[in-house]
């Protein structure tokens, strides 16, 4: 531990000992270790710290992001086979009355990277805005109420993106410090933008951290449709677009947190008291959740409404982890409503 009272970033426990070989080492994209741990570097206080520039680098420097995983994820790496089911959303049982009451809106989305192109990080103007375009194109194959319209950031202004992000909608401008040092940001806002249908409830963040993330989203605690939804548009994307994936890890995308399902099921959900007696951070370790404020990753609670989702995103299949969010945050609001 090299950061006073800081623990150890995974990246510095884990970036191999023999760095002046690796340093020569590079993937077909031209990816080095260097690039893969920059953002640790520069930002001590990472968690993780490292970030993937193409697919490559998982098994290029597997000596480096497979401990990391192995660690974030709590898998074994060795014995890990990618395992998918999306399940019968039908099949999920609505929240008691009281209950759904507490809970402000209801989230789920997967990140994406398409095959052929690497992260964010590689991307150079030309090749995202190419990708950008296939993406478009892909997107305005979507019919029936996925059918939607797209729009460049670059095309927006800044009262329309504002108004956006206050819905929750839309991704923050270029903020995440982390991701900036890891270079998602590089040549921001070109070849950025978001997609969405009439009804706002299903929508695609384009060149954002990952290539795609697929969004389905609605007031209320209805995760039943969310779901519902949200497994309509995989099937829908999956036939117009190829994603990378990987036999041990899944969806692979930018951040090692994210590889597996890529899945991310949230509520936005008020929960003062739990949080108020100190119990919010203990029931969601238990119940392998992770609590985030409600303007995103990193941001505070705002008048004890929290963002609740599944921490882990790997190991376990889509229909698993929906199931693992539900089951805790019914935990947490009978504590909230004891
Ligand atoms: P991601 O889920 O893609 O990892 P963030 O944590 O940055 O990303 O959240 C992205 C946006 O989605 C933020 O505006 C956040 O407030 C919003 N959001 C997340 N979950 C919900 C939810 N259940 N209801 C409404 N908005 C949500
Ligand atoms: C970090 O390592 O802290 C950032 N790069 C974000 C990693 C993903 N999120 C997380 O660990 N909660």
């Amino acid at each position: 531990m090299s950061h006073g009272a800081k623990k150890a970033s995974l990246t510095e426990k884990y970036l191999p000992k023999d760095l002046w070989a690796w340093l020569r080492v590079k993937t077909s994209f031209g990816t080095t270790i260097y690039d893969c741990a920059k953002s640790a570097l520069e930002h001590p206080d990472s968690n993780v710290g490292a970030y993937a520039p193409d697919p490559e680098a998982y098994d290029t420097f597997k000596d480096f992001f497979y401990p990391i995983i192995a660690e974030y994820h709590k898998v074994d790496v060795e014995t890990l086979k990618s395992i998918h089911d999306l399940g019968d959303a039908s099949n999920l049982e609505d929240l008691p009355q009281n209950m759904a009451d507490q809970i402000v809106s209801t989230r789920v989305r997967v990140g994406r990277t398409v095959k052929g192109f690497p992260m964010a990080s590689k991307l150079t103007k030309d090749t995202r805005l190419e990708l950008e375009s296939r993406i478009k194109e892909a997107l305005s194959k979507l019919d029936g109420d996925l059918a939607g319209t797209y729009k460049s950031l670059t095309e927006m202004s800044q009262a329309e993106k504002d108004a956006l992000i206050e819905e929750h909608i839309l991704y923050n401008d270029a903020e995440d410090k982390y991701l900036a040092s890891a270079g998602g940001y590089d040549d921001w806002p070109v070849g950025r933008g978001i997609f969405m249908n009439k009804d706002k409830n299903f929508i695609v963040w384009v060149n954002e951290e990952d290539h795609i993330r697929i969004i389905s989203m609605q007031k209320g605690a209805s995760l039943k449709q969310v779901w519902g939804r949200l497994v309509k548009a995989i099937h829908a994307m999956e036939t117009v677009l190829e994603f990378v994936r990987h036999d041990k890890f899944g969806y692979l995308t930018f951040c090692p947190t994210n590889i597996g399902t890529g899945l991310r099921a949230s509520v936005h959900v008020k929960v003062p008291k739990t949080a108020e007696s100190g119990k919010l951070n203990e029931i969601c370790q238990s119940m392998d959740l992770q609590p985030r404020g409600v303007h995103g990753e990193h941001t505070e609670s705002v008048g004890g409404v929290y963002d609740i989702s599944n921490k882990i995103r790997i190991g376990r299949t889509e229909w698993d982890l929906i199931n693992t969010m539900w089951i805790g945050v019914k935990k947490l609001l009978e504590n909230e409503l004891a």
